[in-house]
């Protein structure tokens, strides 16, 4: 690892000299304001590191003992490790870079802040940001709230076709609330919209699950069905033909259950034209939705919809999966209650929820 100190007038500039001097995979190690006002900063950049992992490749099974044997594995361990601290450190000079830009402007480093605590993922952030402020400082929250309402897509109640039914089928990881989520869309299709609304379950792995939805069909007045193959799908959505729309429910599957998870896109593929909705929990961290999504593309989802919303006050992730993903959100639900705890899905009301509270604010009189 080479390891280098940089003196600049301010943060933007040193940072430009460790990429010049180090490039762009250095990593930050320290900041220090110097009493003189300048900053300085050491920088690290960690190649040679990787060539001797390469190297010396650690093989766990062989016997360790002292010796050459014993040193190359040593140093790969070390490799190992210090790759690892590498990308930690990446990650907080992309997150440092960021603040560093926004946090010696005080107009904007409230707002830096916030968004950041609403763990939005920091290219989001500075797209948020760049060339936001004006020199007071004013106007800053209405023209992000723009910003904020233009990042978002959104698509609300099914469209109603003339053809037949519209298919929708809710797929996501186990326990993030399909079932519930698709009585609630029931409720709301039905005694909102005043559309015909039919409910099949594929949901066979659980005794409970068919149980579950059928309760809620019973109380809502809404035929439900349940179907364990494909064959028995493509029945039940002929028996619903005269639906506006058919929603169904599927199995919970964890995103790494490749084996039942292509088991279900085979029973969903029997009817052609169902629109898959990924359902996915708002409290999950950052790093899991993005491995569950990566998972669920296989059903080719035409829209998120986030669920428990009540469980956290953190959103960012609902922003970071539409920009990451270009889908759009259709619903989120906030509670647990059949079917009030459902939100359609707005621009305005999925900014509000990541705009700072102005009492946090109070140096902007706007
Ligand atoms: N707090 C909160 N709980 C919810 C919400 N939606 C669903 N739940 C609860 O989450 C639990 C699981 O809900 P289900 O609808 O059974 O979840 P699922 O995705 O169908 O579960 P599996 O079919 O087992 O994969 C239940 O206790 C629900 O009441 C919500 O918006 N907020
Ligand atoms: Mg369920």
């Amino acid at each position: 690892m080479r390891i280098k100190r940089f003196t600049a007038q301010d943060m933007a500039h040193a940072m430009r000299m460790v990429r010049q001097e180090l490039g762009p995979e250095a990593v930050i190690l320290s900041s220090t304001d110097l009493p003189n006002g300048t900053v300085e900063i050491s920088a690290a950049i960690d190649s040679p590191v990787k060539a001797a992992n390469v190297d010396f490749g650690l093989d766990a099974k062989k016997p360790k003992g002292k010796g050459k044997q014993q040193e190359t594995g040593d140093l790969g361990e070390l490799a190992k490790k210090v790759e690892g601290l590498g990308q930690t450190l990446e990650r907080h000079l992309m997150l440092s870079e960021a603040a560093f830009g926004f946090s010696s402007r005080p107009e904007i480093a409230p707002i830096y802040d916030h968004l950041a605590t609403q763990e939005i993922l920091p290219d989001i952030v500075r797209g948020l940001l760049d060339g936001l402020a004006s020199s007071q400082g004013h106007g800053i929250l209405p023209r992000l709230s723009i910003r904020l309402k233009k990042a978002f897509e959104v698509n609300g109640p099914p469209k109603v076709s003339t053809k037949g039914p519209t298919i929708w089928a809710l797929v996501g990881p186990t326990g993030v609330g399909k079932t519930t989520t698709l009585a609630k869309l029931a409720a709301t299709f039905a005694l909102r919209h005043n559309l015909g609304v039919g409910m099949i379950t594929v949901d066979t792995f659980r005794m409970a699950a068919a149980e579950q939805l059928k309760v809620y069909g019973r109380i809502m007045e809404v035929q439900t069905l349940v179907a364990a193959t494909g064959e028995e799908l493509a029945r039940a959505v002929k028996r619903l033909g005269g639906s506006d729309i058919i929603l169904v429910d599927t199995v919970g599957r964890s995103p790494e259950d490749e084996g039942n998870l292509e088991e279900l896109k085979s029973i969903l593929a029997f009817v052609p034209g169902v629109l898959a909705h990924l359902v996915l929990a708002c409290p999950t961290r950052e790093a899991d939705q993005e491995r569950i999504f990566k998972s669920f593309a296989r059903f080719d989802p035409q829209s998120l919809i986030f669920s428990k919303l009540d469980e956290t006050s953190i959103y960012g992730p609902v922003l970071n999966r539409v920009v990451r993903t270009g889908l759009p959100v259709s619903y989120l639900t906030t509670g647990q209650r059949v079917p009030d705890d459902l939100e359609e899905a707005t621009r305005e009301g999925l900014a509000r929820r990541l705009l700072p509270p102005r009492k946090d604010l109070k140096v902007f009189d706007e």
